[in-house]
């Protein structure tokens, strides 16, 4: 008891437990998921292409009025959802984790919720839960299990117009001149006709009930991913924020509210960082696989799997996490696209995860033919180069290097190389043609400790 108080009492639960971080930092990769009745309308309204923005941003972007929109709702019927294949399909493809949108912009809920009848169990033919069975699938299948939610926007509830109408504003529809003047009218609203309540409201009497039934109704939640901080007040961030404390070692993001809420993860959107903008911080590049994070039926912008794969050695060999996102379609089932790419993925990672998973950030200066990671043990240090450029003369070049190499393999295949040093640069002799794509990765041994890059120092 006494050391349990003393733990209580200064506060700095993560000095007293083991890491928190300690799972996140060794996962590197996880599984976005972004569903809901937006995925029904997937990026048309009216026979209109939606502008701008991914699909989900439908209902505001194409200025859908709210009886209109909660009318997809009502054909919304994803009989094909098996949580068991989605936990499985990022499983195989070597995801650790999943965030899936349990509450996205347009307010709509895929979870049961007594706080707002505005979700997929009561407001759908489907009339079931999807969370509740994903947390069951991703217990069985050892997958760590978070949730978004958007809390400073709500399109569909009286209380979240002011965030509805600073997102609305400068968009044009092809013939919605006459809904641009209404909403020119009302002050920036495209629907006013319902905007009865106050965003503390909202936050009081929707926000605040569905993070504690999200805390509280799926067992472990791994994640808390907020979005757009905009239009938050400290009032409502200190609210939703001291939920947490229902679920001890969750891990949150950076976007509940700016400044002064930093959470413990940066969240680049679809870029992945220079080294000059990395600051020490733990941070996770969310990325789309085509242009667009719910699912739209023109997008066939498809990033090919190798750029997929580069991605992940890239981010690694900067020390982030990859969270790749998933639109599932509105039957319940991913796109071919998505499925094709996550098993091309999952091919990669199981011949050369050992690259990925639980490796730190690269000491080497950037390298032109590829991307590094290294794992530390007491008298050891392990690099693993995964080389995008095959070299043509066959001698891949490692400067930096002021260990001497012990051993030298190519993770597929396991061949051993011939390696020499030149004046601190590790000379490697590769075989004629790399064995895998679109990265080979080969594993360097060194003996003793390699500081860290020197521009991080
Ligand atoms: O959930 C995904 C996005 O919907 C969400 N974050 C990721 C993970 C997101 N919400 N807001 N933003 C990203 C930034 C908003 C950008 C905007 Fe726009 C520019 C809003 C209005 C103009 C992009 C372009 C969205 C609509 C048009």
């Amino acid at each position: 008891t006494v050391i349990l108080t003393c733990i209580f009492l200064t506060g700095s639960a993560s000095a007293q437990r083991p890491d928190r971080m300690t799972w996140w930092r060794e996962a590197r990769f996880g599984m976005f998921i972004h569903w809901g009745v937006y995925a029904q309308l997937a990026g048309v309204y009216n026979g209109h292409e939606q502008l701008r923005g991914g699909a989900e941003w439908i209902m505001n972007r194409s200025k859908i009025p709210v009886a209109e929109y909660q009318a997809y709702a009502k054909v919304f019927n994803p009989v094909k959802f098996d949580a068991g294949e989605w936990v499985r399909a990022a499983k195989d493809a070597g995801m650790k984790y999943i965030v899936i949108t349990a509450k996205h912009h347009d307010g709509f809920a895929l979870f049961k919720s007594a706080a707002s009848k505005w979700n997929i169990a009561d407001a759908t033919p489907y009339g079931k839960d999807v969370l509740k069975p994903l947390a069951e699938a991703c217990k069985k299948y050892g997958v760590k299990l978070g949730f978004y939610y958007s809390q400073a926007q709500d399109w569909n509830n009286p209380g979240g117009a002011a965030a509805r109408k600073v997102a609305a504003e400068g968009w044009l529809n092809p013939d919605s001149a006459k809904i641009d003047a209404y909403t020119k009218e009302h002050n920036g609203h495209w629907d006013p006709v319902q905007e009865t309540a106050t965003f503390a409201q909202y936050i009081d009497e929707v926000a605040v009930p569905q993070v504690k039934e999200l805390m509280t109704n799926y067992g472990d939640v791994a994640v808390l991913w907020w979005d757009t901080p905009t239009n938050m007040t400290d009032d409502a961030a200190l609210k939703l924020q001291a939920l947490l404390k229902l679920q001890p070692d969750i891990i949150t993001n950076d976007r509940l509210k700016r400044p002064n809420f930093p959470g413990d993860t940066k969240t680049p959107e679809q870029k992945i960082p220079n080294l000059s903008e990395l600051d020490g911080k733990d941070w996770e590049t969310c990325m789309t696989m085509n242009g667009t994070w719910g699912y739209r039926t023109s997008d066939n912008n498809w990033k090919p799997a190798e750029t997929l794969i580069r991605n992940l050695c890239d981010i690694s060999s900067k020390g982030g996490n990859y969270l790749l996102n998933v639109g599932p379609k509105p039957d319940g089932t991913f796109p071919q696209q998505s499925t094709d790419a996550l098993k091309a993925i999952g091919s990669w990672m199981r011949v050369n995860g050992e690259a990925i998973y639980a490796t730190k950030a690269s000491p080497l200066p950037e390298l032109a033919w590829g991307r590094c990671t290294r794992k530390d043990d007491k008298t050891s240090t392990t690099l693993y180069l995964s080389v995008f450029e095959w070299p043509k003369d066959g001698k891949l070049v490692v400067p930096g290097i002021t260990l001497a190499a012990t051993k030298v393999t190519l993770l597929a295949g396991g061949k051993v190389l011939q390696s020499h040093d030149n004046n601190g640069q590790l000379v490697i002799d590769l075989p004629a043609r790399p064995p895998g794509k679109p990265a080979s990765v080969v594993k360097v041994t060194l003996k003793g400790k390699l500081g860290t890059r020197s521009a991080e120092a």
